[in-house]
């Protein structure tokens, strides 16, 4: 028992990588370098997220609005430069594009053979941090192409199927990463006495159905009615229990791992919704496909949604291959009646 203990706190997230990527070759030393580096930034941001309290400036508000019009809170730039400067010197990457930069911002002097670019949610939730509630980052690795001499990143318009891997850290009671490149879905929890990520799940499966909807019920009277008819369903169905944190990491973490759906739908008023396809929704439902689960905006795959901007939206509505169904077949029937 004590030798298998010691063969799990030896699978660390390196040698998982490598293990996953046998067969790519030399690019596989990269990518394996590239999930080290965001490993890294995890343990940067997890370690300022358990002091912050306890430092002058390291909570609360900015003052300025980022591109999104959001109040942006000083855990959101802190984390936003952990990854800038974790990645600067690394020679992995060539573009980081981040929901709080209008840009992304490149390092063309380290752009490597991969030609790697990082998409990024530095802090998901920070509207949590001030009530010490879940946070996390979201991540997203394609591959640039073309040379994108205008600086444009228009080649990062591109489906979600050009992700060559995704995931999160989930900042909680412990730190979780979780993370694919195709090979299935697997969570890592830091062991802050190695300061390594340990292997805690692999292969992880989102059951077929699950007892949890994940909404934010306040916006009941913005949406469409095709969504107040599966809340109406829910709410009149035994089975079904309502969990919503406010953060889209935990709340997803919570579906991947016991089964269920989270919503954030359009509103009439932004039929696009809320969360921002390039580094959420698309992130997430290739982590949701991965493990055998569904995304989907609620009429198309979020997988197929070609954004025609960086900071593009989409709804979402994402877990359980049979919930997200359910959900699907309640627009489709009110698309019928139109
Ligand atoms: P609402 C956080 O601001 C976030 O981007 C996601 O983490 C979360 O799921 C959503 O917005 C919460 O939005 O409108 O329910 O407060």
């Amino acid at each position: 028992a004590q030798a298998a203990a010691l063969d799990r706190d030896c699978m660390t997230l390196s040698r998982h990588v490598l293990q996953q990527l046998q067969s790519f070759g030399p690019e596989a030393q990269d990518l394996s370098a590239l999930m080290n580096r965001i490993a890294l930034a995890g343990k940067l941001i997890a370690r300022r997220l358990t002091h912050a309290g306890l430092m002058e400036d390291a909570l609360g508000f900015t003052g300025r609005t980022n591109v999104q019009g959001e109040d942006v809170k000083r855990m959101d730039v802190f984390a936003n430069d952990v990854f800038i400067s974790v990645f600067k010197q690394s020679g992995l990457v060539c573009r980081l594009a981040s929901e709080e930069m209008e840009k992304p911002y490149y390092i063309p002097e380290n752009c490597p053979v991969g030609r790697y670019t990082l998409l990024y949610d530095p802090i998901d939730g920070s509207s949590n941090v001030d009530i010490n509630l879940n946070v996390g980052s979201i991540f997203a690795i394609r591959q640039q192409t073309g040379d994108d001499v205008d600086q444009s990143a228009a080649d990062l318009l591109q489906d979600g199927h050009e992700q060559i891997a995704a995931g999160y850290i989930l900042y909680g009671p412990s730190t979780v990463l979780v993370y694919s490149m195709g090979y299935g879905v697997h969570a890592f929890t830091l062991d802050p006495s190695l300061g390594e990520f340990i292997l805690s799940s692999e292969n992880i499966r989102i059951p077929e159905h699950g007892p949890t909807y994940s909404v934010n019920e306040g916006n009941f009277w913005q949406w469409e009615d095709s969504i107040r008819d599966f809340i109406r369903y829910v709410h009149r169905h035994d089975g079904y229990s309502a969990r919503y944190s406010g953060a889209l990491v935990g709340d997803f973490h919570r579906i991947l791992m016991q089964g269920g759906v989270f919503l954030y739908p359009g509103t009439v008023k932004k039929p696009e919704g809320k969360l921002r396809l390039l580094y959420e929704t698309a992130p997430l439902a290739y982590l949701a496909e991965q493990a055998g689960g569904r995304a989907s905006t609620g009429t198309q795959p979020i997988l197929q949604v070609v954004p025609d901007k960086l900071h593009a939206r989409t709804p979402l509505v994402i877990g359980s291959s049979d919930d997200v169904a359910l959900v699907e077949s309640f627009i489709s029937e009110r698309q019928r009646e139109a």
